[in-house]
């Protein structure tokens, strides 16, 4: 009974390697063909090829995280139809493999948004954070984004007017960079002339209109999905609220809701990411868990600590506004619960999404967010958290 530990894994190229994993404790990986373009269909060849790769070190291919989807697809336009049918045939490979959970995203143009990398900690490691006020300052004074008054109060463009003049050039172009460039796992960087035509591509979608696109493709994959035995796992928009005047579907137990009910399917869940949905007060995480317990195919756990201006940074894994110990405790009462129905594949897998940069990290080059001991720290306290509970309980 109980989680499967994973730690995510960028192929190649990511400097935590497959032998270095083994020794975190995680029994598999959750990653993806990295190096395929976005909008491409994944061969079966490749698939099995990364597939034995991982197992040769002894891991097992949990997740794929993420196959991402095209813009095209969100926006449906352009070449949306053969993007879509190249995600069919996605899906339809991972089953034949065996890659037997999907998890994915819907946030137009920019996957996860952070404007600092290094945000330094009390104990000496480093967070990564979301800073509000500079978020602003970005949209308001570097991109001079169009309609940007309409989605900030005058005492936030205010704050964020004073934050731009006490910023050198330097500091200007970090929070470009780390906003634009595209942090790990997400497919586009763009420079400051294209992102600003990108934007342009949802000036006629709202928050109806991108509900409307993910609801289509919801019908066109899932039934893909449930005949091949792909578990649809989306990922919550990180962070959990507009950026960019750009629509969010992704953030709340309403927009999972009618995502669910739009879509009647075992098939069609949740990637359970709490420091994502933790972000926003009014998201009740104890609530949702239990709620949609039944379609959370995989779980990211990780916390963050949020303020009353929207800022927040991700905090340690058992520390900031997450209650991990009731989170971890209902997930695995549904695993026992799954368990009792006589399903095989009653276990959720789990992965601690990020982990600060400390010790030994902080003189290497890493993905922001995936280091090794922040996150093998991570993984150990949560590994712990679980243990317990089941020994507390009497959980088998
Ligand atoms: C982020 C994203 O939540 C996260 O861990 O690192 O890369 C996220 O995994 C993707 O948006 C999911 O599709
Ligand atoms: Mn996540």
């Amino acid at each position: 009974m109980g989680f499967i530990q994973t730690f995510r894994w960028f192929g190649e190229s990511d400097p935590v390697s497959l032998q270095d994993i083994r020794q975190t404790g995680a029994s598999g990986v959750v990653t993806a063909l990295h190096n395929i373009p976005n909008g491409q269909a994944w061969s079966l060849h490749d698939i099995l090829q990364l597939k034995s790769e991982i197992e040769k070190h002894g891991l097992t291919w949990e997740v794929v995280e993420s196959v991402p989807v095209h813009e095209d697809i969100k926006t449906r336009s352009g070449n949306y139809k053969t993007y879509i049918a190249n995600y069919q045939e996605s899906i339809r490979n991972l089953g034949k493999a065996g890659v037997e959970v999907l998890c994915y995203n819907f946030m137009p143009v920019l996957d996860w948004t952070r404007t600092d990398l290094s945000y330094p900690l009390s104990d000496g490691s480093y967070a990564l954070r979301f800073d509000k006020t500079a978020m602003t300052a970005f949209e308001a004074i570097i991109l001079k984004r169009e309609g940007v008054e309409k989605d900030y109060s005058e005492e936030e463009l205010l704050r964020a007017k004073k934050f731009y003049k006490k910023l050198d050039p330097k500091e200007e172009q970090l929070i470009v960079s780390n906003i634009i460039a595209g942090l790990p796992g997400s497919e586009e960087t763009y420079t400051l002339n294209q992102f600003r035509e990108k934007l342009k591509t949802y000036s006629d979608i709202g928050q109806e209109e991108l509900q409307d696109n993910l609801i289509e493709f919801l019908k066109e994959i899932i039934p893909v999905a449930e005949e091949y035995g792909v578990k649809m796992a989306i990922h919550p928009d990180d962070p959990p609220f507009p950026i960019l005047g750009l629509p969010r579907v992704v953030s709340t137990a309403i927009d999972i809701e009618k995502l669910f009910k739009s879509v009647d399917s075992q098939f069609n869940g949740l990637t359970f990411c709490t420091g994502s949905f933790g972000v926003r007060a009014d998201n009740d995480l104890l609530q949702m868990a239990s709620n949609f317990g039944e379609k959370i195919h995989f779980a990211h756990l990780r916390s963050t600590k949020r303020d009353e201006y929207g800022n927040f940074f991700e905090a340690d894994h058992l520390a900031g506004d997450v209650d991990m110990f009731g989170v971890v405790k209902i997930l695995l009462e549904e695993m026992i619960r799954r368990k009792s129905l006589g399903r095989k594949d009653f276990h959720i897998p789990m992965r601690p999404d990020h982990g600060h940069q400390m010790l030994d990290d902080i003189h290497k080059k890493m993905n922001p967010g995936y280091s090794a001991i922040g996150r093998l720290r991570g993984l150990a306290e949560l590994r712990g958290l679980e243990y317990g509970i089941k020994e507390a309980t009497g959980m088998d």
